[in-house]
């Protein structure tokens, strides 16, 4: 049974993380990952503290396992939503698209395991000096947020840099990629993507469908000007944005244009107006299950190719 630290210090059975995916990672979401014995994240992204709260409550009525939340560091909530967690004695902080030392005194005197994104060797050493538990190191092929390094590059240099449990995201979708992780010294991963295939993920029936037809090239990455690239399935969307990023729109319109249309994928599957994030490895993504059969398959399907490993070697 494929096992590492990660388990023991969240009370998991699987080192399996569902990703705080903005809009999408609700409490439903969260708790049925949860109850699958991984860590389910529910995402705060861009929504005020009562949303979060009440998603809170909801994975609480929904699972007694333990539970994440995802402060997304760029929201104007970030300071309100830091409180909610305390308030409402989540078990598990992770953070993402920034630099979270200014809240971990009071999430640490509140007994919160910090987990936060990295996407370099001098943020995992800076994470590693003002307490986190762990951190997640998520490469370039991840949806969203993208920072510059791939994983395959990122998750070795990290666990060189800091002595904590790694868990590697960014491009892992199956027991190859869970094996591909360990291999590089991780002791979990975090799938962001192959969760969208869940039942209990509620994003648009159209959502589900791009995601699940999606092929190799379907992705590419926006908003670089602004500083912030994300990662999306290339739709009419993604290339008008990408058309009018590199034609000289001002920073102004152009901010305007990417306002709520992440939003607007997910509620509404709005192919013209919709920001349909994604990671590259959707093309791996090709069938809908239970989001408990996820956690499990692809600890499973880990289990022998690590076994295995000693076939190489004379
Ligand atoms: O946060 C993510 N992925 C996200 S957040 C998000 S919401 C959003 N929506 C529209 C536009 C922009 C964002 C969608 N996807 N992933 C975690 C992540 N964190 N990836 C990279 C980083 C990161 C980058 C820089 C973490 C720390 C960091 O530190 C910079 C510094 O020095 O402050």
């Amino acid at each position: 049974m494929l096992k590492s630290a990660i388990c023991d210090l969240l009370g998991i059975k699987y080192p399996v993380f569902q990703g705080g995916m903005a809009w999408i990672a609700d409490g439903k979401l969260a708790a049925a990952v949860s109850e699958g014995g991984g860590l389910g994240i529910i995402a705060a992204g861009n929504a005020p503290a009562d949303y979060v709260r009440k998603e809170i409550r909801t994975a609480r009525s929904l699972t007694s396992k333990p539970v994440g939340v995802n402060i997304m560091l760029m929201s104007p909530y970030a300071d309100e939503v830091a409180k909610v967690v305390v308030e409402e004695k989540v078990e598990v902080v992770t953070t993402g698209a920034g630099n979270p030392s200014k809240y971990m005194k009071d999430w640490l005197a509140a007994d919160i395991k910090v987990i936060p994104v990295v996407a370099s060797v001098a943020m995992a050493k800076l994470m590693t000096r003002v307490g986190a538990s762990a951190v997640i190191a998520e490469g370039g092929e991840s949806g969203g947020h993208v920072g510059e390094l791939t994983t395959m590059v990122l998750v070795p240099q990290v666990c060189d840099a800091t002595d904590l449990p790694v868990i590697a995201a960014g491009g892992i979708a199956d027991g190859r990629g869970v094996a591909a992780a360990f291999m590089l010294g991780a002791q979990g991963v975090q799938m962001g993507t192959r969760f969208l295939s869940a039942y209990e993920c509620t994003i648009h029936p159209e959502y589900k469908k791009k995601i699940l037809k999606a092929t190799d090239l379907c992705t590419m990455v926006t908003g670089k000007r602004l500083g912030h690239p994300v990662r999306s399935l290339r739709t009419q969307f993604a290339r008008d944005y990408s058309k009018a990023e590199y034609g000289g729109m001002n920073d102004e319109d152009l901010e305007a244009l990417g306002t709520g249309a992440l939003r607007r994928a997910v509620q509404e599957g709005d192919n013209e107006h919709g920001y349909f994030l994604s990671g590259q490895i959707a093309a791996m993504v090709n069938k809908e299950q239970p989001a408990a059969d996820i956690v499990r398959e692809v600890i499973e399907e880990a289990e022998p190719i690590l076994m295995g490993a000693s076939r190489w070697v004379e």
